[in-house]
């Protein structure tokens, strides 16, 4: 059975996410990188690199939230999270590795300024200069989104998850999607998802505890 490591609180959550859209049996151990539990042999052992996530399945040991949720389309979500033909394949790796290079280095230094940083001490210089670097990903997810529901065409895949769990950032942080309205209204259904949901309730019911 896959186990996957770390609290929902991290791009955990975006695994959290993909294996409940793929709607199937999973471990989950909430690691938390803060208590300095992803510093261990033990975890060191599946992550090297000793951050959340990682996973296991058999004898898959991995880690990358973004790499994780390709594997988890690949291998328990074909025909809906990971599309049958190559073109959409090609698609999927595209837009994973433009979630991890373009959107995310810009997405997470805006959402750093807002969760670990009080009002008083977040720097204006830094959420500007992030903005400025969102919008040519923005740009291209809407010329891409111009004639079309979802990143590939007419179906919710992991090239949307991948995307839109960074893009959620931008969410969170309340930047203006205005100028952006088919990305706008593309992250709005993602994020409507029930999967998402779950998601959210894992993650609401760790932090209470
Ligand atoms: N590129 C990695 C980033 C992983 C990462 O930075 N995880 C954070 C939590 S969201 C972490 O474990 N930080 C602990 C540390 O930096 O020591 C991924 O997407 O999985």
């Amino acid at each position: 059975m896959i186990t996957l490591l770390g609290k929902a609180a991290s791009r955990a959550g975006r695994c959290l996410w993909a294996l409940e859209e793929a709607g199937i049996e999973y471990e989950h151990k909430p690691v938390d990188y803060a208590k300095g539990e992803a510093k261990t042999d033990s975890f060191r052992a599946i992550n090297p690199n000793a951050k959340i996530p990682a996973l296991t399945d058999g004898n898959v040991a991995m880690f990358e939230s973004l790499a994780i949720n390709l594997y988890i389309a690949q291998n328990y979500g074909k025909g809906s999270l990971w599309p049958d033909d190559a073109a959409g394949n090609s698609a999927c790796q595209q837009w994973t590795l433009f979630a991890a290079t373009e959107l995310e280095p810009p997405s997470a230094a805006r959402l750093v300024e807002f969760i670990f940083k009080t009002e008083e001490n977040r720097s204006q210089e830094a959420l500007d200069a992030a903005a400025e670097k969102t919008k040519a990903p923005l740009d291209a997810l809407e010329a891409t989104l111009r004639d079309r529901d979802y990143l590939t065409g007419d179906y919710f895949n992991v090239a949307d998850l991948n995307v839109a769990c960074v893009a959620e950032y931008l969410v969170r942080t309340k930047f203006a999607l205005s100028s952006w309205p088919k990305v706008n209204d593309w992250i709005t259904r993602c994020l409507a998802r029930p999967a998402f949901a779950v998601m959210l309730d894992i993650k609401a019911t760790e932090m209470a505890a």
